[in-house]
């Protein structure tokens, strides 16, 4: 039982990002999303916004639906996050960010932050806001979450978003 448990547990973590089964997806021509995008670590965080921009594209959501907006960096998604959950059309939020441990606690502190802030604005505005961010010790192992040999993460944000509007 051990064995399997070890074996579980591998399949989790080597799981590839861009790897879903859309066959239960809902209807999301009518649907609207925020997009919010932290411009720490740009160029990765433009591959993730890209990568979930398309995904709801391809599932079925409008261009004309999908508000992306930045913000310095992943500490503010939170509050980036609220003001778009706030708008009764919007039905849910992506927050995209790239974290990436530092000679200092900063990353621990944002990452927490974050979680937390954006888990109270999905609470408190009751529709999905979702937890995109790249939590890594380098940036090779941001890339290769943003398009590189573990997928895309912005791409399973936007699954996971699209997953909780036909929840
Ligand atoms: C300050 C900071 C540091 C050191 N590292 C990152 C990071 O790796 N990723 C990120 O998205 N943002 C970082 N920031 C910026 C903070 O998120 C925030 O924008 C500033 O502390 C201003 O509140």
């Amino acid at each position: 039982q051990r064995n399997q448990l070890n074996l579980r547990f591998m399949a989790t973590s080597l799981q590839n990002l861009s790897d879903y089964d859309s066959s239960n997806f809902i209807d999301i021509s009518d649907k609207r999303f925020g997009l919010v995008v932290a411009e720490w670590n740009r160029e990765i965080t433009d591959v993730l916004s890209a990568g979930a921009y398309e995904t709801l594209l391809k599932h079925g959501a409008l261009d004309k639906n999908i508000y992306r907006n930045t913000v310095p960096g992943s500490f503010e998604l939170t509050l980036g996050a609220q003001l778009l959950a706030q708008h009764e059309e919007i039905d849910a939020v992506i927050c995209l960010g790239v974290v990436i441990q530092g000679e200092t606690k900063h990353d621990d502190y944002i990452n927490h932050a974050v979680a937390q802030g954006i888990t109270h604005v999905g609470l408190k505005y009751n529709k999905p806001v979702i937890f995109g961010l790249v939590t890594t010790n380098t940036l090779e192992q941001a890339w290769d979450r943003a398009g590189g040999k573990h997928g895309n993460k912005g791409v399973e944000a936007a699954v996971a978003a699209i997953q909780m509007l036909g929840f």
